[in-house]
């Protein structure tokens, strides 16, 4: 009978394990909570973004259905309690389940989508003190509007024209043009997957995890007007 050698069948062989020491440069600076210090807008904060100009950070909180200001220290990178604005109080809407925060490429505006709410709220930002103004709030099936059920991932374009949302459970991307005056959006349209040839996550790759779909088309913006077309990778 063939001897077969114990290193054969336990082959292949492991790199030696050489445990390292992680040395972190990172020095604590700070904790705010929600709650404490007069501190509100931070019960599940949900996302963050800091203006172009580092003079401030904005929160979205997901169960304070808000968005929460704070000013920063350039120097010491420390923050300041400035301001909350919830859904439902003051006239603001659109914030209820509140996901993401995004300051504009030109710091006038600030936008943030609200899951309970299916929509996305405008507000204008003050460059000097950072202070944030409600302007608007567009919502999923009111005014002509779709493409904003479970209103979720939200990005403006580096030209400040334009700002697109995900809608979770309406499978598509809503369209929106921006003034960069007033802070407010304009409703341009949508894409649906699986309509109009936009079928992304649909197409299962060999040798990939069964079940898992890959999206086979990336988005470009049209050089006038803003809309997103399909295209083939
Ligand atoms: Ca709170
Ligand atoms: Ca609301
Ligand atoms: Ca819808």
């Amino acid at each position: 009978m063939k001897h077969v050698s114990k290193s054969s069948v336990l082959a292949p062989t492991f790199e030696p394990f050489e445990p390292r020491i992680l040395l972190s440069t990172h020095t604590f600076l700070q904790s705010l909570q929600d709650g404490i210090g007069g501190v509100d807008g931070l019960n599940q904060a949900y996302s963050l973004d800091i203006s172009p100009d580092g003079r401030n950070v904005y929160v979205a909180a997901y169960a304070d259905k808000s968005v929460a200001v704070f000013s920063r220290d350039a120097a010491s990178g420390l923050l300041t309690y400035q301001q909350v604005l919830k859904d439902g109080v003051g006239g603001v809407d659109g914030l209820n389940s509140a996901s993401i925060v995004k300051v504009s490429p030109d710091g006038l505006s600030v936008y943030v989508t609200g899951q309970g709410d299916n929509a996305i709220a405008a507000f204008s930002r003050d460059t000097t003190t950072g202070l944030l103004t409600y302007r608007q709030v567009l919502k999923d099936g009111v005014g002509g509007v779709d493409g904003l059920y479970i209103a979720y991932g939200l990005a403006i374009s580096p030209d400040g024209a334009n700002v697109y949302v995900t809608g979770g459970y309406d499978n598509a991307i809503a369209m929106f043009s921006r003034n960069s005056a007033t802070s407010q959006l304009s409703y341009m349209g949508l894409l649906r997957n699986g309509v109009g040839g936009f079928t992304p996550g649909r197409t299962v790759w060999p040798g990939r995890q069964p079940g898992r779909s890959e999206c086979l088309y990336h988005l470009r913006q049209r050089r006038l007007g803003g809309h997103l077309l399909p295209q083939h990778l």
